[in-house]
């Protein structure tokens, strides 16, 4: 999507995420534009993957390269990923139009549920692991590739951002590693939305906003996704907390060798 068909959608898309902690755009990226992320991303995987440090790539099978599984601050390391994601980009654009006000973007990422290997997303709020004041992000979820149920498609719980930080607790799951520890209320399940989705959707969510996904069963399809996280400018970052958490989680997957 264009920026200024952005702006020119701005009411209707910020009074969805405001309401809803979450808004979906389906067709945001047009084939020829998916497909040119798309080549980057292979060249990225190719090229760069390689020289990366180890705690920053994770795979659901260290010795097997094909179940590559997460990949952080690609906008840092590539030309191609700065752009899609700094200022007056179509996704910039979209994360300040759902916050309505100045974003900085924060951080790329790579989600992929490998077929053979893939584990569940657990229920979890972005904003615990931002360490964020006030806490006002928003990640874009952008689909590589088509994703139906069982490739393990985003759930979101409608409303859930108005409700505060739900307490998290060690999931165990590389690549996400909190899981809300009482998920499953009543007001969970009753207000779960799920996004199967064609490739180029982009889903917006707030940083409390509730979301999971499964495990992918396909048996032979990826289910492949960039994450776009930016936070509200006038956050304060606790950057201490951040990176001992970070700190303290590196050691502990290098320890039992997922890293
Ligand atoms: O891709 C997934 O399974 C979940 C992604 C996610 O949690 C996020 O984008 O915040």
């Amino acid at each position: 999507m264009h920026p200024s068909e952005i702006k020119d959608r701005a009411v209707s898309i910020r009074s969805a995420f405001e309401r809803d902690g979450y808004v979906s755009l389906p067709g945001f990226f047009p084939e020829a534009e998916l497909d040119e992320i798309r080549e980057q991303h292979a060249r990225y995987v190719r090229e760069i993957v390689p020289r990366l440090p180890e705690k920053e790539v994770y795979y659901d099978d260290k010795r097997d390269p094909t179940t590559l599984k997460q990949l952080q601050s690609m906008e840092k390391r590539d030309p191609f990923f700065g752009d899609l994601v700094s200022a007056g980009s179509a996704l910039h654009t979209l994360a300040e139009t759902c916050l309505g006000e100045p974003v900085v973007t924060r951080n790329l990422q790579y989600f992929n549920k490998s077929p053979r290997a893939s584990t569940p997303t657990p229920p979890h709020q972005d904003g615990y692991y931002f360490h964020l004041t006030p806490n006002r992000a928003v990640t874009l979820w952008i689909a590589l590739e088509d994703v139906a149920p069982e490739q393990g498609c985003v759930n979101y719980v409608r409303g859930s951002h108005r409700y505060g930080m739900r307490a998290h607790g060690r999931s165990g799951t590389l690549g996400f590693s909190q899981s809300i520890l009482d998920f499953g209320i009543p007001n969970d399940l009753d207000n779960r939305v799920d996004f199967p989705c064609r490739a180029g959707h982009v889903l917006a969510h707030h940083s409390l906003t509730i979301h999971w996904a499964e495990g992918n069963t396909s048996g032979d399809k990826t289910r492949q996704a960039l994450g776009a996280v930016f936070f509200a400018e006038r956050c304060r970052i606790d950057e201490r907390a951040r990176a001992a958490y970070q700190a303290r989680l590196d050691a502990d997957l290098a320890a039992e060798g997922k890293i």
